[in-house]
C-alpha cells in the first residue's frame, strides 16, 4: 500500500550505480548475486521513485576500454536515462581498484602515477559532463599507508593538492561550472588515509588555488567507524557553505566500513542527521541530492537490494516527518528558548570586540555559582526526541 513516505523524484534520492550494483562480495567471499546491468539499474531505480543516479567511470566503462566502445556503453545508458526519466547529478572516478593505484593515485611517490591518475579523473569529469553532473566527488581510498616509513605525509599532501589543482584550472579553462566534492574515510583499505575526517578536508580545501570550487562529500560510515558525530561534521560543512554533496548510510561504531541501509543502525544519529539537513531546527535546508551510498546486506537476492533501496529513502522520509513533528513541539521548543539565555543582550556584546565592548564585559556581574546550579532539562529533551523517533509522541 503506498502512503506518504514513498519516494518520489521530488524527493532528490539519488544511489550510485555500485551501490545497488553490488553483487555481494567481500574479502571472505564471492559474488551471491547477478551483476545488475546499469540499464537495469536505472530502470530500478526509477521503479523505486529515485531520482537520480550516481557513477564511477569504470562502474559503466569497463578499465581500458577503446573510444568506439566507450561511446557505444554511454550512448545505450543515456537511452535509458531518457526512457527511464533518471539524472546523472554527480559522478567520480575509480582512483583506487586498479593495481596501478596500489600505493596511491594523487599521493602516489611516483609522478607517472600521479599523472596517470589525473588523466583518468579528467576522462571521468568529461564523462559526467557528458550525462549532466555538476559535482564530481574524489574519494581516495588508496592515499594512505600502511607504514609511514614509505613517505612524509607532507609530500602526499603537496602532492594531492597539486593534482586537485590541476584539475579545477582545468575545468575552468573547459567553462564547465562543477564543483568537487573531497570524501574523507580515516582508513581501509589502506591502514590510514590521509585527511581522515571530513574536518581535515574542509582545513585542506582552503589551501587550494580554488576554495570556493571544492567542498565535502561527508560519509555517516566513514565519520561514526572512528566514533565521531556525522552530525557535527555535517554542520561544520554546512555552516562553512561547504556541503556539496553528502554520502548517506548506516555503520556500526568501530567496525569495518558496512555501508549499511540508511537508518538501520544508529537511528537517533539518523534522525539528528535528516533533522540538520532538513533544517527543521533552524538554519536553511540542504539543498543538494540525498544520495546513498550503501548496499544491501550480503544475504538478499535481487528482489531484497530493491527492499533495501526503497528502505533507505523511506526511512529518510520518515525520519524527516518525525523531525518536523520535534521541532514543531511547543515543549521542546520551551526547553530551547529556556536555554538561550541573554542571547540580544550579552550575547551581543560578544558578537563583536571593541575595546568599549572589553570595558563592559569587565564590568557585567557574572555570578558563576549561581550559573553552575541551573540545570538544563536535556534529559527531558532527549526522552522527547526518543519517544518522537519511537513513534509514540506526534
Ligand atoms: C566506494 C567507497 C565510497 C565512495 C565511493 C565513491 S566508492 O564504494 O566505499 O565511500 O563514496 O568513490
Ligand atoms: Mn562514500
Ligand atoms: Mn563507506
Amino acid at each position: 500500500m503506498p502512503d506518504a513516505f514513498d519516494p518520489v523524484p521530488e524527493d532528490r534520492f539519488t544511489f550510485g550505480l555500485w551501490t545497488v550494483g553490488n553483487p555481494g562480495a567481500d574479502p571472505f567471499g564471492g559474488p551471491v548475486r547477478p551483476r545488475l546491468s546499469p540499464e537495469e539499474i536505472v530502470a530500478g531505480l526509477a521503479r523505486a521513485g529515485a531520482w537520480g543516479v550516481n557513477l564511477h567511470d569504470n562502474d559503466l566503462v569497463p578499465f581500458g576500454a577503446s573510444a568506439a566502445e566507450r561511446d557505444r556503453i554511454v550512448g545505450g545508458f543515456r537511452k535509458a536515462l531518457e526512457d527511464h526519466g533518471l539524472v546523472v547529478p554527480m559522478a567520480t572516478t575509480n582512483l583506487f581498484s586498479h593495481p596501478v593505484f596500489r600505493d596511491g593515485a594523487f599521493t602516489s611517490s611516483d609522478a607517472r602515477v600521479r599523472a596517470f591518475a589525473v588523466r583518468k579523473a579528467m576522462g571521468a569529469i568529461e564523462l559526467g559532463v557528458e550525462l549532466g553532473a555538476r559535482t564530481i566527488v574524489f574519494w581516495g581510498g588508496r592515499e594512505g599507508v600502511e607504514s609511514d616509513a614509505a613517505r612524509d605525509a607532507r609530500d602526499a599532501l603537496r602532492w594531492m593538492r597539486e593534482c586537485l589543482n590541476f584539475l579545477t584550472h582545468w575545468v575552468r579553462d573547459q567553462g564547465w561550472e562543477l564543483r568537487f566534492a573531497l570524501e574523507a574515510k580515516p582508513n581501509e583499505p589502506r591502514g590510514d588515509i590521509y585527511l581522515a575526517t571530513t574536518g581535515h578536508m574542509l582545513h585542506f580545501i582552503e589551501t587550494l588555488d580554488h576554495p570556493e570550487m571544492v567542498g565535502v562529500n561527508p560519509e555517516v560510515a566513514h565519520e561514526n567507524m572512528p566514533g565521531l558525530s556525522m552530525v557535527h561534521a555535517v554542520a561544520q560543512a554546512m555552516e562553512a557553505g561547504k556541503l556539496f554533496h553528502i554520502d548517506l548510510n548506516a555503520q556500526k561504531i568501530g567496525r569495518y566500513d558496512q555501508d549499511l541501509r540508511f537508518g538501520s543502525e544508529d537511528q537517533k544519529g539518523a534522525f539528528f542527521l535528516v533533522r540538520l539537513l532538513e533544517g527543521t531546527g533552524g538554519y536553511p535546508a540542504y539543498e543538494g541530492p540525498r544520495h546513498f551510498d550503501a548496499h544491501a546486506y550480503r544475504t538478499e537476492d535481487v528482489d531484497g537490494v530493491w527492499d533495501f533501496a526503497r528502505g533507505c529513502m523511506r526511512t529518510y522520509k520518515i525520519l524527516a516527518a518525525r523531525a518536523r513533528a520535534f521541532d514543531a513541539d511547543p515543549e521542546v521548543q520551551e526547553i530551547l528558548a529556556a536555554n538561550r539565555v541573554e542571547e540580544d543582550g550579552l550575547g551581543m556584546l560578544l558578537r563583536a570586540y571593541t575595546p568599549e565592548a572589553a570595558r563592559r564585559l569587565a564590568a557585567v556581574e557574572l555570578d558563576a555559582e549561581a550559573l553552575a546550579a541551573l540545570g538544563h532539562r536535556y534529559e527531558r529533551l532527549d526522552q522527547i526526541a526518543v519517544e518522537y523517533l519511537l513513534g509514540v509522541r506526534g
